[in-house]
């Protein structure tokens, strides 16, 4: 097990990027413990998860603990407590987790419970299925003793009311400035909602070298109610597998959906290509299968290895992933297509 002064002793040799390049693919992690998530507020919630990974506790309890975070802020309006509701106004949340054994969990369209994650990690562990959606997945959680709770936040209700004045859904638009992003060439149509796609998908490896990870959200705002997207879809908005790595996503999740979209990813550093390389093609496919039309979408990948190198790429600029380790806390802005 690396502890952290073997880490420190280590680090005398160099940056991350070199330490990391004299080992070869399918040895341990040569950084000690990494966690890394989606969306630079959620650096947050990484510090939670570190408080396990620093005392070599397992990444999938890190991950869980991490999400939780996220999950019970209302001020993010993509996750759990305070989530965007759909266009019934119903709050309605998706999580699912992957272990470094292949076992997975997902709830779908869960309603009234802060913690979906916890719940999926229970539909995991106690169950002998890997989903549970809506009503069935309600009464499980009460039945493990989670307590109902209005998740609707007096600002998500008002949001909500204000979307209902026009009732348009437009989930494709994530950047500021569209007009100046869509430069000769037109895509189809473009509208100025701008979204926050703060859902949190989390990725570990602990000191033991196991990789586990876990992904949360309300969906997209105002969607249709039982649109279930990529987040609590194994293989699409998460995937791990522990001899190789893990991906998780974030954006538009029909699109991600459309490409298994986590699961390539890690297809693709199985075939050799680093965490970030693994993501850009990932997101190449998107693009590809859409076109000029791809320019109104964002999508996101974040992926980690079993070398602990990490990386990330999205359709559209400003997505950014923070990653906390024995180097500190950092934050990342992906490269992206456009
Ligand atoms: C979904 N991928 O439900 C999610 C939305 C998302 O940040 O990532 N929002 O499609």
């Amino acid at each position: 097990m690396l502890n952290r002064r073997r880490f420190l002793q280590s680090s005398f040799l160099g940056s991350s990027s070199l330490l990391v390049n004299k080992y070869k693919f399918g040895e341990l992690s040569s950084q000690g413990p990494i966690v890394l998530s989606t969306w630079s507020p959620n650096v947050k919630a990484n510090a939670a998860a570190w408080t396990v990974l620093e005392k070599n506790g397992r990444a999938l309890d890190a991950v869980e603990k991490g999400v939780r975070v996220t999950e019970a802020d209302p001020s993010d309006q993509s996750v759990g407590y305070g989530g965007l509701p759909d266009r019934d106004g119903k709050v309605t949340l998706d999580a699912c987790v992957m272990d470094e054994n292949g076992n997975c969990g997902a709830v779908f369209a869960l309603e009234n419970i802060m913690h979906p994650v916890s719940v999926a990690r229970l539909v995991m562990e106690k169950t002998p299925h890997v989903q549970l959606t809506g009503e069935g997945a309600l009464r499980f959680a009460l039945s493990q003793g989670f307590k109902k709770e209005n998740l609707l936040t007096t600002e998500s209700e008002k949001a909500w009311r204000e979307w209902l004045k026009t009732s348009h859904y437009d989930p494709m638009i994530t950047v500021d400035n569209i007009e100046e992003e869509i430069n000769k060439q037109k895509p189809k149509e473009v509208k100025g909602q701008i979204n926050n796609h703060d859902t949190i998908g989390m990725l570990a490896i602990d000191a033991a070298g196991n990789l586990s990870g876990a992904c949360s959200t309300s969906g997209m705002a105002y969607k249709m109610s039982g649109r279930v997207g990529d987040s609590p879809i194994i293989g699409a908005g998460l995937f791990v597998d522990n001899e190789v790595g893990a991906a998780t996503s974030t954006g538009v999740g029909e699109e991600v959906i459309k490409i298994c979209g986590s699961h390539t990813v890690v297809e693709l550093m199985r075939q050799g290509l680093s965490p970030e390389e693994a993501c850009k093609k990932a997101v190449e496919r998107i693009v590809k299968r859409n076109g000029i039309n791809a320019k109104t979408i964002q999508v996101g990948f974040i992926a980690l290895n079993k070398k602990g190198e990490y990386g990330g790429y999205s359709i559209m600029k400003k997505f950014d992933y923070g990653v906390r380790s024995f180097q500190g806390e950092k934050v990342y802005n992906a490269k992206s297509i456009y």
